[in-house]
């Protein structure tokens, strides 16, 4: 299938965006702004953990240019952009399983992990 970059841009910026939704509501939770609702928790980390796994594929050539923030540096870095989205992918899937504990002393420490993981690859690959 052919993909015109406009739409990989659409694409991955909705995921991303889908992310920081359910991510924000969860930092809200971690820093005490928001009532710690365990279930509700878990469940934005478990869509949190599958949503990271998409926005991947729409990194196509010719995606760099335009309504973007994505930069060029991606495609001469490929394989530390991939290895930042493979750690984003482990990281939200530990977070996700150790949001099942409804232990905050477990799950502080693990969403820093992933916060961390998203602001990496901001810093390198993120105008
Ligand atoms: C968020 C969000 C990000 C990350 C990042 C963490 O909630 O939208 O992009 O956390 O700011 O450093």
């Amino acid at each position: 299938i052919a993909v015109e970059p406009e739409d990989a841009i659409n694409y991955r910026q909705g995921a991303f965006s889908a992310m920081a939704w359910h991510f924000g509501t969860m930092g809200a939770m971690v820093k005490g702004k928001m009532d710690y609702d365990a279930e509700d928790f878990s469940r934005r980390a478990e869509i949190v953990a599958q949503l990271s796994k998409l926005p991947m594929e729409g990194f196509i050539p010719g995606s760099y240019t335009g309504e973007t923030d994505a930069l060029p540096a991606i495609e001469q870095e490929w394989d530390k952009f991939e290895g930042g989205m493979n750690t984003l992918i482990e990281n939200t899937a530990v977070l996700a399983e150790v949001a099942k504990s409804g232990d905050m002393d477990q799950i502080k420490p693990a969403f820093g992990e992933v916060g961390k993981t998203c602001k990496g690859c901001h810093d390198n690959f993120k105008d």
